[in-house]
């Protein structure tokens, strides 16, 4: 019912998020509805009339003993019912076609492909900014770092969301059922040019990816251009600098 507010899903798992959203935004819904019903009916049943008294009230115990546990009682059976997606989403890792390495940083994405020994931390890796390619409907997992502060590793479209922590790798992973190109934003306030954080991941189909990989990952493609691009520089980098001072100190 709500699938015109939330951006399209294109991630093998996006129906097990979207499920659990809906039902959390209906509780909340309906709870704030009677909420707000409840309190203007007071406002209007209970206004000041000439002739009535205010009559102090102790409150009733049962009436606190009930919106106390039933409240409760949501959070632990949403908890229960968000078990099975937590634990197959962020806790196993289904077997992976493909491995890249993301590193976040003030402020883009670095995305690193092993190159063709396969391994990560060879000569041959290839590091791509702000831009991420994948083949359709392959599970891809993302080891996610950061070289400086938190970042997050955000893609709507994918349900995706995870913090990169600095001095911890932490591996994720999606699989994308629609070519296309999505959004890569950072979601974690992250310094001055945060608003500016952003890559973009470009899903396409297993031809279009041979072809891109063919290009671009092959040792006769060069090395990939690892700095950051002009554009993506903070507009405001001098009045960063007090600050920096300031945390050096620490
Ligand atoms: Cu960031």
């Amino acid at each position: 019912m709500l699938d015109w507010w939330l951006p399209e899903n294109v991630s093998t798992y996006g129906q097990e998020i979207d499920w659990l959203f809906h039902l959390i935004y209906y509780i909340t819904g309906v709870t704030f509805v009677l909420v707000f019903v409840t309190m203007l009916a007071f406002i209007v049943i209970y206004r000041d009339r000439p002739g009535r008294r205010a009559r102090y009230t102790h409150g009733n115990t049962t009436l606190e003993i009930v919106w106390t546990v039933v409240p409760a009682l949501i959070l632990v059976v949403l908890t229960i019912l968000s078990v099975p997606a937590w634990s197959r989403i962020k806790m196993n890792m289904p077997p992976t076609d493909f491995v890249v390495q993301v590193t976040g940083k003030q402020f883009n994405w670095q995305v690193t492909y092993p190159g063709p020994d396969g391994k990560f931390g060879t000569a041959d890796d290839k590091t791509l900014v702000d831009e991420m390619h994948v083949p359709v409907n392959k599970v891809v997992r993302v080891n996610l770092r950061s070289q400086d502060v938190i970042h997050s590793f955000f893609v709507p479209q994918f349900r995706m969301k995870q913090d990169a922590v600095p001095g911890r790798e932490i591996p994720q992973w999606f699989e994308a059922t629609k070519p296309g190109r999505y959004e890569l934003p950072c979601a974690e306030l992250c310094g001055f040019g945060h608003s500016g954080m952003r890559g973009w991941i470009y899903v396409h189909t297993p031809a279009d990816y041979a072809k891109w990989a063919a290009q671009n990952l092959t040792a006769a493609a060069g090395p990939a251009v690892a700095e950051a691009k002009p554009a993506d520089t903070p507009e405001e980098p001098k009045k960063a600098e007090p600050r920096k001072e300031g945390k050096a100190k620490q």
